[in-house]
C-alpha cells in the first residue's frame, strides 16, 4: 500500500519515455549531462581563477555570443575577473600574409612556455566570418603550442563589425589575465583597420617583416610602421640571412625619421627565423627591457587607463552608429535623401541634419 503513496516532493521524477534500444545509454548519458551543465557566473569565476581551461573557453563563448542572457553573465564574469586581472603583458603581432605570423607565434610561444610562463594567443580578424578565422586553420602551423598545456589558444570571434571583435577580444583578454596566463599574444592580419584596433589593446606592438619584398625603402603602410615598438625581420635563415640583415638596418634608419614615442621608448630592430629559432630570445629581451623601462616611468600603466577610456568611447560610439542606421524611419528615409544629396537638391550637411533630427526627435 505504501508503494504507490504518492509522492509530492519537488524532486520527483516521472518516470518518462523508456529509450528505444537502438540509442546507446552512454551517448544518451553524454548528452544529457552536458546539456544539465550550465555553470553559473560564480562557478566560471572560480574555475577561471583556478586556472581551468574549460571555465574560461566556456566564459569566452558568453562572451561572443549575441545572446542577452550569455551577455549579461559574462558581463559579471568579466568585471570579477577585472579585479583579478594580474601582471601580464600584451603583445599585438602583424605583418603581410605569408610574413611568418604563424609560425613565429609558435617558436616564440614555445620559447616563453620553455621559460615557465603561461601563453595566451587570440586574433583580431575581421575576415573571418568569411574565412572562419585564420587562425583556427593556422592551429596546424601551432602544432607543438596547440599541445602544450602552458598554452592556449582561441580563434577570432567573429562578428560583423570590426569593433564588435575587438571588443570581444579586449574582455577576452581581461578571462586570460585572470585565468593566470602571463603571455598574451594578439594576432592580427596585416589588412584594413585591425592593427589600429589592436594597438589600441596591447602594451607593445611588433612588426613581423621580411627581406627583400620591396617595401624597405618605401616604408610602405607609414602608419602601421610608426606604432611598432619593434620590428622583427623573420626568414632569417639559410640564404637570406644577408639581405635581412640589410633589411634590419634600412628599417632602423627609417625608424629614426618617426617622432619619439611618449613613453620614451625607442623602438628596435632584429632579425630572427621561425624555422631555426634563431633570434627569438632577443625577441623577448627587448620586451623586458620595454617593460623595465616603462614600469620604471609609468608610461605602462597610464597607457593601459587610456585605452580603457578610449575602449569606453569606441564602444559608445559604435553602438550610437549602429543605432541610428537600424531605426526605422532612419531606414526608410535614408535612400531618398542620399539621391537628393546625389541630385543636388539638398546639401550633404543639411541632408544630415535632417537625418539626425528625425532620429533625436
Ligand atoms: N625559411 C623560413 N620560412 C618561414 C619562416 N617563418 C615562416 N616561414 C614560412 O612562411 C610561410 C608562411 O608562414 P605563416 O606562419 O603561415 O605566415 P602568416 O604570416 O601566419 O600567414 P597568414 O596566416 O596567411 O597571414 C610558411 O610556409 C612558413 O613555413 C622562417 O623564419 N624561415
Ligand atoms: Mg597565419
Amino acid at each position: 500500500m505504501s508503494d504507490i503513496k504518492p509522492n509530492h516532493s519537488a524532486l520527483t521524477e516521472k518516470p518518462g519515455i523508456i529509450a528505444p534500444e537502438i540509442i546507446s545509454a552512454s551517448s544518451a548519458g553524454n548528452i544529457q549531462h552536458f546539456r544539465r551543465i550550465q555553470p553559473s557566473s560564480d562557478e566560471l569565476i572560480s574555475g577561471i581563477l583556478k586556472g581551468d581551461i574549460t571555465a574560461l573557453s566556456r566564459s569566452i563563448t558568453l562572451v561572443e555570443s549575441t545572446n542577452t542572457i550569455h551577455l549579461a553573465k559574462a558581463n559579471t564574469v568579466i568585471n570579477t575577473c577585472l579585479l583579478h586581472a594580474a601582471k601580464s603583458i600584451r603583445i599585438g603581432i602583424t605583418g603581410v600574409p605569408g610574413v611568418g605570423k604563424s609560425t613565429f607565434i609558435e617558436a616564440f610561444g614555445k620559447y616563453l612556455t620553455g621559460l615557465g610562463k603561461k601563453v595566451a594567443v587570440l586574433a583580431v580578424d575581421p575576415s573571418s566570418t568569411i574565412s572562419h578565422g585564420s587562425i583556427l586553420g593556422d592551429k596546424t602551423r601551432m602544432e607543438e603550442l596547440v599541445k602544450d598545456k602552458n598554452a592556449y589558444i582561441r580563434p577570432s570571434a567573429s562578428g560583423e563589425t570590426l569593433g564588435g571583435v575587438a571588443r570581444k577580444t579586449r574582455e577576452t583578454i581581461t578571462l586570460c589575465e585572470a585565468a593566470g596566463f602571463d603571455v598574451i599574444v594578439i594576432e592580427t592580419v596585416g589588412v584594413g583597420q585591425s592593427e589600429t584596433a589592436v594597438h589600441s589593446m596591447v602594451d607593445f606592438f611588433l612588426l613581423l617583416k621580411i627581406s627583400g619584398a620591396g617595401d624597405e625603402l618605401q616604408g610602405i603602410k607609414r602608419g602601421i610602421m610608426e606604432m611598432a615598438d619593434a620590428i622583427i625581420i623573420n626568414k632569417a635563415d639559410g640564404d637570406n640571412i644577408k639581405k635581412a640583415q640589410f633589411a634590419k638596418m634600412e628599417f632602423n634608419r627609417a625608424l629614426h625619421l618617426f617622432p619619439a614615442k611618449s613613453s620614451g621608448w625607442t623602438p628596435t630592430t632584429s632579425t630572427c627565423s621561425s624555422i631555426t629559432h634563431e633570434g627569438i630570445p632577443i625577441v623577448w629581451e627587448t620586451i623586458e627591457k620595454f617593460l623595465d623601462l616603462t614600469k620604471g616611468n609609468k608610461s605602462f600603466y597610464s597607457k593601459r587607463k587610456e585605452q580603457n577610456q578610449y575602449w569606453m568611447l569606441e564602444t559608445i560610439n559604435e553602438q550610437l552608429k549602429a543605432n541610428f542606421y537600424k531605426q526605422n524611419e532612419i531606414q526608410q528615409l535614408l535612400e531618398s535623401t542620399k539621391k537628393a544629396v546625389q541630385n543636388d537638391e539638398i546639401s550633404p550637411f543639411a541632408a544630415a541634419q535632417f537625418l539626425l533630427e528625425k532620429y533625436f526627435k
